[in-house]
């Protein structure tokens, strides 16, 4: 085939998604190799920075620091260690050279009805599972867009689905089980648009376990309609793989953003929209109860839930249901996360980007305040949960799969976060939901389920339901 100008436009803009190498290789590379193989994969860095050559290093240093600004670092253009973890983190394949959320407007499908074909199947899963996996995917982008999906079963779609493994009919062969799991092609004719998956992978639909087809899929879909690397962490897409329940899957703002900035929104949304249902009050003993927030206040403890909260103390047999209004007229609903700093006296509120300081049953003058206020960066959107741990004096900040720690008396956050929620606490890999300290242990709530942590030794102690504490 001859290279053609859209084909080297493609090549450009294929998208691999990748986890890391092998761990053993990484261990037998220096920091400096690690640094350049990482630059010039994902980065573009194409000089040789040998030491005795000085644009060379001004070079790495330069594209250093367009790195460390992608991944929101503080830019020094100098490999630390902050950097230096980033660099190790599974991550996907393709560059991050574009600056902007899309492949641009010439790259974007001039029709808003497209077809899809899926080609083969994957040994892995039924095909029905396949099929669903798939027709979910493109649903995530088609709920927020005009874009509509039609299958064709023979003939040639605009996006070509297909399963692969090592070489198999493009310039990107694959690379066994794990690294590149799939890649995709930016809209145009032919190969654009098509996405292939590594059949040397493990694909799954309902499980954790493996990678999610769906979660491949949808984010593989999002380059084949014409969206780039995110670097909102908790973006569809972000350059890393992480697994998220696909049953109660919503599309991250960004992405929303990124789609609707191509194609514009969904115009049926006004008309299928149903009706906004009555608000119901929260029952304790509802066994699905997922906890908006949990704090401590004053000794007793207080759970949240919608426009409600309960208070408990250890001594009372029955935890109090009341109006958040009734007690903080100019308190929020819905609240995300809270947490209460006793050195201060003081309860956090924290609902979307806004912070509520509460001193007893009153709201604190000047509030609410920005989430920077609390040395959280703009780029989160919502925190799920908070608890500040009364014997390192940090306060905890779960943001989507990854945590901060942020030190209440020199107030800043702490380097080298966000961490992964599983790596402080091991086994935590659904959503943490809500969070708070009691009598020296952490418990960290996911759905409607409770987890009892040592903060400090990182140990799990117990799975408890909602209900241990809320008596109902
Ligand atoms: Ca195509
Ligand atoms: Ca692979
Ligand atoms: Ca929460
Ligand atoms: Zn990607
Ligand atoms: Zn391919």
């Amino acid at each position: 085939m001859t290279p053609h100008s859209i084909w080297i436009l493609l090549a450009l803009t294929a998208a691999a998604l990748s986890v890391p190498l092998p761990s053993l290789l990484a261990t037998e590379e220096s920091d400096g190799e690690v640094a350049e193989k990482y630059l010039q994969r994902f980065f573009n860095l194409t000089e040789k920075s040998t030491p005795s050559s000085r644009r060379g290093v001004s070079a790495q240093s330069r594209i250093l620091s367009e790195m460390q600004s992608f991944f929101r670092l503080k830019v020094t253009g100098l490999l630390d260690s902050d950097t230096l973890e980033v660099m190790k983190k599974p991550r996907c394949g393709v560059p991050e050279v574009a600056r902007y959320s899309t492949f641009g407007q010439n790259l974007k499908w001039q029709t808003n009805k497209l077809t899809f074909r899926i080609v083969n199947y994957t040994p892995d899963m039924p095909q029905s599972d396949v099929d669903n996996a798939i027709e979910k995917a493109l649903q995530v982008w088609a709920r927020v867009t005009p874009l509509r999906f039609s299958r064709i079963y023979a003939g040639t779609a605009d996006i070509m689905i297909s399963f692969g493994s090592r070489d198999h009919g493009d310039f990107y062969p694959f690379d066994g089980p794990d690294g590149t799991l799939a890649h995709a092609f930016a809209p145009s004719q032919g190969i654009g648009g098509d996405a292939h998956f590594d059949d040397d992978e493990t694909f799954t639909f309902r499980s954790s376990r493996g990678y999610n087809l769906f979660l491949v899929a949808a984010h593989e879909f999002g380059h084949s309609l014409g969206l780039s690397h995110s670097r909102d962490p908790g973006a569809l897409m972000y350059p890393v793989y992480s697994y998220r329940d696909p049953t109660t899957f919503v599309l991250p703002r960004d992405d929303v953003n990124g789609i609707q900035s191509l194609y514009g929104s969904n115009p049926d949304v006004s008309v299928v929209k149903p009706e906004p249902e009555g608000p119901t009050t929260p029952n304790a003993c509802d066994p699905q109860l997922v906890l908006d927030a949990v704090t401590t206040l004053r000794g007793e403890m207080f759970f949240f839930k919608d426009s409600f909260f309960w208070r408990s103390s250890t001594y009372s047999r029955r935890a109090e249901q009341h109006l958040i209004k009734s007690y903080w007229p100019d308190g929020p609903n819905n609240i995300d996360a809270a947490y209460e700093s006793r050195s201060a006296d003081r309860v956090f509120l924290i609902k979307g980007r806004k912070v509520w300081s509460l001193y007893g049953y009153t709201v604190e003058r000047g509030y609410p305040k920005s989430l920077k206020s609390l040395g959280l960066s703009k780029s989160v959107r919502k925190v799920n949960a908070a608890f500040h741990d009364q014997e390192s004096g940090k306060t905890i900040f779960f943001v989507g799969d990854y945590y901060y720690s942020y030190d209440e008396s020199r107030r800043v956050m702490d380097r080298g976060y966000p961490k992964r929620v599983d790596e402080g606490f091991p086994g935590m890999t659904g959503e943490v939901t809500a969070a708070f300290q009691h009598r020296g242990f952490t418990y960290i709530f996911s759905g409607p389920q409770m987890f009892e942590y040592s903060f400090r030794s990182k140990r799990l102690f117990r799975v408890l339901r909602n209900s241990y504490f809320l008596r109902c």
